[in-house]
């Protein structure tokens, strides 16, 4: 009866791996205007008018800026939809992706 007390038990804590992310960033450009970016950014990444207007300007001052980050699959389906969204309207807007550090 003691014995239960002093048993060693080994316990094992499963975890589930967890799928590296890739970063959506958002290019800088000369030609896009501002009120189409913020359009895309909300139809595409469902991110608020107030969000979308300070991803735009962030890009449109650094040059770049990060979006939103998902799994590499989706970030580069979200990506080339943007992107190809822009071109249909006759904007080079531009969103590429990377691995997340
Ligand atoms: N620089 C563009 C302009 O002055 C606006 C813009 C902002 C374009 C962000 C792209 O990712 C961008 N009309």
């Amino acid at each position: 009866m003691a014995d239960t007390d002093t048993k060693r038990r080994t316990e094992t804590v499963l975890k589930t791996a967890k799928p590296p992310l890739h970063k959506v960033i958002l290019f800088n450009d000369d030609y896009t205007p501002r009120e189409f970016v913020v359009r895309l950014l909300k139809a595409e990444f469902r991110v608020p008018e107030a969000q979308a207007n300070a991803i735009m300007l962030t890009a449109h001052t650094k040059g770049a800026c990060v979006v939103a980050v998902f799994t590499r699959e989706i970030a580069e389906e979200k990506a080339t939809r943007a992107t190809e969204f822009a071109q249909q309207h006759g904007y080079p807007l531009l969103f590429g992706t990377e691995p997340e550090d």
